[in-house]
């Protein structure tokens, strides 16, 4: 096992935010694509977006209080918008109202509370003209005629992709964490110049540790547990809300780190009619049982448009803060 994941094998325990536009309209990060919707109709976000409540700290002092070690961010989802002030785009938080670096804040507030820091960035987007459309699995204009036949350049699209992903990695100091999501299809590594990538984000950030999804999601581990793992394999294998029996191995039955990605209702994104939240008691069973078979658990919240941590998140996340504390090691 690689040296620099020690402290996420001893962190166990992280906070996913899922935050953006599509926290206005309340039903989930896939809403655009859901809605077919094109870039200009998503475009009615961008120009409400307004998060007044917008406060960072308090969402790392949530997590901490909950006994959470590390909290990722989505920079960028699927959407394409930027929480950054990226200078290769103008969709971004520092044009809308909120007129400033969210990320920079959040970053900050991190440090500020002693907790890792890590970025969410999507290699897919949906925003971006050179991004595949028609017969994508899941681009908003997939089933668009319109787009059938028109040309795009996705190595300008890489370009750009690997652009923004140098601005993360030199311009917020050291991250702890980076969370590529994700490759799918035919779409595997080699498609996003992975390679490339990774070796940019490492002569930047050697120590970052980076998950596994530039090869695959889901069940779909890609290399990270042969024996001959590619560069861009990462540096834990990431299930999603089902733990993996066994916990997960190399090739070789050698424990290897994973974080079960887990959230705490349905949805990743805000969803406003989503009340099925889990019970602090299972969730912290959860928790339990990752860390019993080796692995970490990031749990999620979807603060709303205003970027309030729903108040349910809020108390569930009290009561698990509790149960860490009766029960920490002294
Ligand atoms: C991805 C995102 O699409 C989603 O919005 C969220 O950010 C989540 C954490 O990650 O969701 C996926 C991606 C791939 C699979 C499942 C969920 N998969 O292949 O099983």
């Amino acid at each position: 096992i690689k040296k620099r994941t020690k402290w996420f094998m001893d962190a166990r325990f992280g906070m996913f935010i899922h935050w953006g536009l599509y926290s206005i309209p309340a039903c989930g990060e896939w809403v655009m694509s859901q809605k077919e919707m094109t870039v200009e109709e998503y475009r009615g976000y961008f120009d409400q977006f307004d998060p007044v409540d917008y406060n960072p700290k308090k969402w790392v002092r949530l997590a901490k209080n909950a006994g959470m070690k590390y909290v990722v961010l989505t920079a960028k989802h699927h959407d394409g918008f930027c929480l950054f002030d990226s200078k290769l785009t103008d969709y971004k938080a520092t044009n809308t109202k909120a007129g400033r670096d969210l990320v920079r804040e959040f970053v900050d507030a991190c440090r500020e509370e002693g907790l890792k820091v890590g970025l969410y960035f999507s290699i897919i987007d949906w925003h971006h003209p050179d991004f595949p459309k028609y017969g994508d699995k899941q681009h908003p204009m997939r089933n668009n005629e319109a787009y059938k036949d028109e040309k795009i350049d996705f190595d300008r699209y890489l370009d750009y992709m690997h652009g923004q992903v140098r601005e993360l990695v030199t311009n917020y100091g050291r991250l702890d964490l980076l969370w590529f999501d994700f490759s799918y299809d035919d779409m595997t590594g080699e498609k996003w110049r992975a390679s490339d990538l990774i070796r940019m984000v490492r002569t930047f950030q050697p120590d970052v540790i980076i998950d596994n999804r530039l090869e695959g999601a889901g069940d779909n581990h890609g290399s990270i547990a042969k024996e001959h793992p590619l560069i861009y394999s990462g540096d834990f294998a990431s299930p999603e809300q089902i733990i993996p029996p066994e916990g997960v191995c190399d090739e070789k039955g050698e424990p290897i780190p994973w974080e079960l990605c887990a959230t705490m209702n349905n949805h990743w994104g805000y969803c406003n009619f989503d009340h099925q939240y889990k019970s602090p008691q299972m969730l912290v069973r959860k928790l339990v049982e990752c860390v019993s078979k080796g692995g970490n658990m990031i749990l999620n919240v979807g603060p709303d448009a205003k970027g309030n941590i729903p108040t349910e998140s809020v108390d569930i996340l009290e009561k698990v803060g509790k149960w860490m504390q009766k029960n920490k090691e002294s």
